[in-house]
């Protein structure tokens, strides 16, 4: 048994959809005993959405939802209303992720929350933070992603592919969450010292700007030289840079070092046949000679990066002549040899069935009681003293009694929730 540090941590789960429930699945996975509380009857959305069996909760839900428990409770009637005050008051953590004022609207401000328990940390999910012209929107992940700075700066600039590009990556709503699990942790160490809670609040928004920070640096040194060196416009589409705006970069690499994705053998009909490989400075001379082109190491249009820069595209392109009787298993087992920075492009098919992350833990099979069993994405996060154990996502109400019982409400007083539909 591995010892699960957030053991004795009590979570009320208000959330929905994606950003919260990732936050609380991952507390939940360290150990926090995470309520979510849902509308009774229907419950978090994703339960019903993109359903592949009928009638049993959706891969959308239980892929975020582990190791929590279900309590249905209608927060707008009065008897649902005083079961929630009575979880505030015994909880750590309340974790919301509500349109903007709902929690207000039922009753629930952070006025009200500290005077019902001055030690509960609210952590709130919003698409722009308080005080923010766009405060009143609803938000979200790819709202998220064109309002942080992750859509403009993704994608083509030129051709027909051009203009802002989604991210399939969830920029908005699991890092959100990811940020404010984040949070919680600091406003829990925070109240051992104080011994009061506070209010924790990550606008999606600000989680995306948070992870395109390099995009940020790219605009002020935009605004300082006039041209960004690293990026495909340059030097041959100096128009790109005209009106100082981060243009979008294609694959390019983000930082100093030169990358791009290159088609291995068989990309014309397999659509993941690629590599992303990087043309680290220092290691410009096993990349000559992992390509066969050791001339290249002495030759001053290849031996400084300012050099190569200008034609870097053309040197890709003989990259990927080299690639191209190539797997792109083959391509990385001979490029490692070389300690260049590269890695095939896996597709989700390639990842589900990828041994080494079955082994880590980071793909997990999960038994289920209505589903048998699903597969899902456990802990990205390692630690030696703990094995975080993934467990099935619980049916709507399944421990509606049970977590009532531990509130202290008796078999009639429970049956009489049921019967005013306040559970
Ligand atoms: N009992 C009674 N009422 C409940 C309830 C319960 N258990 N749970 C929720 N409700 C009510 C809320 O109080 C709210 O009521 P009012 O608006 O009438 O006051 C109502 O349900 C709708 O809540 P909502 O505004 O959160 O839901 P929505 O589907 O209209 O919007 C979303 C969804 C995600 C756009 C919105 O919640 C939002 O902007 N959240 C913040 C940003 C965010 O987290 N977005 C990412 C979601 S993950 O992709």
């Amino acid at each position: 048994m591995s010892n699960k540090p957030l053991k004795g941590l009590k979570i009320i789960d208000f959330t929905h959809v994606q950003a919260g429930p990732a936050c609380t699945q991952m507390l939940a996975w360290f150990g926090a005993d995470v309520i979510k509380v849902e509308r009774p009857g229907s419950g978090d959305v994703t339960r019903s959405q993109l359903r592949d069996i009928p009638n049993v909760d959706a891969l959308y839900f239980t892929m975020l939802n582990s190791n929590k428990r279900s309590l249905t409770l209608d927060t707008k009637k009065p008897e649902g209303k005083a079961v929630l005050e009575k979880m505030i008051k015994e909880s750590d953590v309340l974790v919301e992720n509500f349109g903007p004022g709902a929690l207000d609207r039922m009753g629930f401000s952070w006025e009200r929350i500290q005077e019902l328990n001055p030690r509960l940390i609210l952590a709130s999910v919003k698409g722009f933070s308080d005080g923010h012209e766009y405060e009143d929107l609803k938000v979200y992940e790819n709202v998220a992603q064109c309002a942080g700075g992750a859509a403009s700066t993704t994608g083509w600039w030129k051709g027909e592919q051009a203009g802002p590009m989604i991210s399939a990556a969830a920029l908005g709503d699991t890092n959100t969450g990811m940020h404010l699990a984040i949070g919680i942790l600091t406003a829990y160490i925070g109240r051992q010292q104080t011994g009061k809670g506070q209010k924790v609040a990550v606008a999606m928004q600000d989680a995306v700007l948070n992870l395109c920070r390099v995009k940020m640096r790219d605009q002020l040194r935009l605004d300082n030289l006039g041209f960004l060196e690293e990026y495909p416009q340059y030097p041959h589409e100096m128009e790109a840079f005209a009106d100082k705006v981060t243009p979008r970069g294609g694959n390019a690499g983000g930082g100093g070092q030169p990358g791009w994705i290159l088609k291995c053998k068989g990309w014309q009909t397999d659509p993941n046949a690629y590599i992303y490989f990087t043309v680290q400075g220092h290691a410009w001379e096993p990349i000559c000679d992992a390509i066969g082109k050791p001339e290249w190491k002495t030759d001053p249009a290849y031996t400084t990066p300012k050099a190569r820069q200008p034609h870097i595209m053309d040197i890709f392109g003989t990259i990927e002549d080299w690639l191209k009787d190539k797997t792109k298993y083959e391509a990385v087992n001979i490029l490692r040899k070389f300690d260049i920075p590269c890695a095939p492009v896996f597709s989700m098919k390639e990842l589900l069935h990828d041994k080494s992350l079955r082994k880590s833990g980071s793909i997990v099979e999960v038994p289920h009681k209505e589903r048998g069993s699903y597969w899902t994405v456990g802990s990205p996060i390692k630690f030696s003293d703990l094995k975080p154990e993934v467990t099935a996502s619980p049916l709507l109400g399944e421990h509606t009694d049970e977590v009532l019982a531990e509130l202290g409400y008796n078999k009639e007083q429970i049956a009489a929730m049921h019967a005013a539909k306040a559970v």
